[in-house]
Parts: C-alpha cells; structure tokens; sequence
C-alpha cells in the first residue's frame, strides 16, 4: 500500500546490455579504490567533500531519519588536536606507552600485514578529516529525543557511497577509528546523543604513497556469494 502522499518512482531502462556493462564499469572503478595511508598536502576543493557528503546524506536510513552528522575539519589547529588525541589512545592501544597493549595478540598479530603504528602523520597532512558522527536519537528535525532506528547499518551504509563519491572524484580516503574516540565529541562540540563512528581521512595520496600487499587480497565472488 502506497502512502497517501506517494508521488511516482521511475528509473530510465536500460536493456540487459547496458546494464551489465554499466555495473561493471562502476564495479571496476571501485575496485581500484585503496585505503590510503600517505597522504600529499595538496589541496582539495570543498565542492568535492560537499558534493560526496551530499552522495552520503542520500543514502537509505531506518524510518527515513537519516541519522549521520559530518564534521568537517580542515583548520591546521583542530586537525593537530585530533592527532594528538588519536595519537594518545593509539600509543596505549598499541602498548607504546611502556605498558601492556590494550590490543589483545591476535589483534595486533591480524593488523601485521597492514604494518599501522601508533604515528597518524596524515591526521595533520591530509587537507580534509570528515568525523563522521551516527545521532542515536533526534528523528528527522535532530529534536535529540525521538527514537532513531538501524543507526549504525545507516550510517555504515553513508560511509559507503561518502567514499565512493571521493574515489570517483579522484581523492583517496582513509577509514580511520582512533579507540576509543569519544575525545571526537568535544573536539568538534557535538552533542552527547552522537556517537562518533569513524574519521574519513580524504585528500590525494603522498607520490611515494604504497598500500599493502595484502589489501589486494580480495575474496572472489564464488566465495562471497551464493545463489538459492
Ligand atoms: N585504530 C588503530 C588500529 C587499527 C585497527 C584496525 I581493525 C584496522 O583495520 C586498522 C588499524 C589504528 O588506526 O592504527
């Protein structure tokens, strides 16, 4: 049963063919999209970080709530707190602090092959850092009260095409999670109802820029998927 407000829904047919070459092209376009570590200082215009925050605020959510805020960072000063805060927490998370890491063994033994340390140089490098915040609470008006719904699988699914969006526009992107980031909060004055999710570090990769061997490693499609 359609809303009694519902207005009409259509999407332009495309013939089997070109949609099949339509996925694909998008598919292997994303699939050159790296988590980066190395960030250059070059500049990135606003317009693009709008325009993919745009993509992201677009984005299917529970009842529709849309329960995301990004903090968009670009001051050199505010971006030095979020380096010293992350910083702080991940030097206790990788046990650089004389004590015991926070990380268990087989954490820190999975993270191996991605070769991250406590160091988060590209938190001060790279021109912007978007915090992503999920509302646990404050409906479609962000009253801080009414129930919200699916937060973190919206909110993930957000991220998703925010990344997307940057990749397509040539910008690479880090998901980074400092744990734990509540210091995100006070940082960028947001209220106590938002849960900080992730910093999606954006901006264009350091010349010398290198990704892991293993980020290639990606499950194939008979592994990821089956057909019923
Ligand atoms: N937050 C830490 C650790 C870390 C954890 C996972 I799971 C990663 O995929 C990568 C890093 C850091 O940023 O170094």
């Amino acid at each position: 049963m359609n809303a009694s407000d519902a207005l009409p829904y259509a999407l332009e047919p495309l013939g089997d063919a070109e949609a099949i070459a339509r996925a694909r092209a998008l598919a292997s376009r994303l699939r050159e999209r790296r988590t980066c570590r190395w960030f250059s200082d070059e500049p990135v215009p606003r317009e693009v970080i709008e325009a993919a925050i745009d993509a992201a605020g677009s984005a299917p959510s529970g009842a529709n709530h849309q329960p995301w805020h990004f903090a968009v960072v670009s001051s050199p000063a505010t971006k030095r707190a979020i380096r010293e805060a992350a910083e702080a927490e991940e030097r206790r998370f990788y046990g650089t602090e004389g004590d015991a890491p926070k990380a268990g063994e087989e954490w820190l033994a999975a993270l191996g092959p991605l070769g991250t340390d406590a160091d988060k140089p590209f938190l001060e490098t790279a021109p912007w850092l978007i915090v992503v915040f999920a509302q646990r609470k404050g409906g479609i008006d962000e009253d801080g009260e009414t129930q919200n719904y699916y937060v973190n699988e919206s909110v993930g699914i957000a991220c998703g095409m925010l990344i997307a969006t940057l990749h397509e526009a040539g910008v690479a992107t880090l998901t980074h999670t400092p744990s734990p980031m509540g210091f995100l909060r006070r940082v960028c004055g947001r209220p106590e109802w938002e849960k900080p999710v992730m910093i999606v570090v954006a901006g264009r990769p350091a010349t010398d820029a290198t990704v892991p061997a293993h980020a290639l490693r990606k499950k194939p499609l008979t592994q990821i998927a089956s057909w019923l």
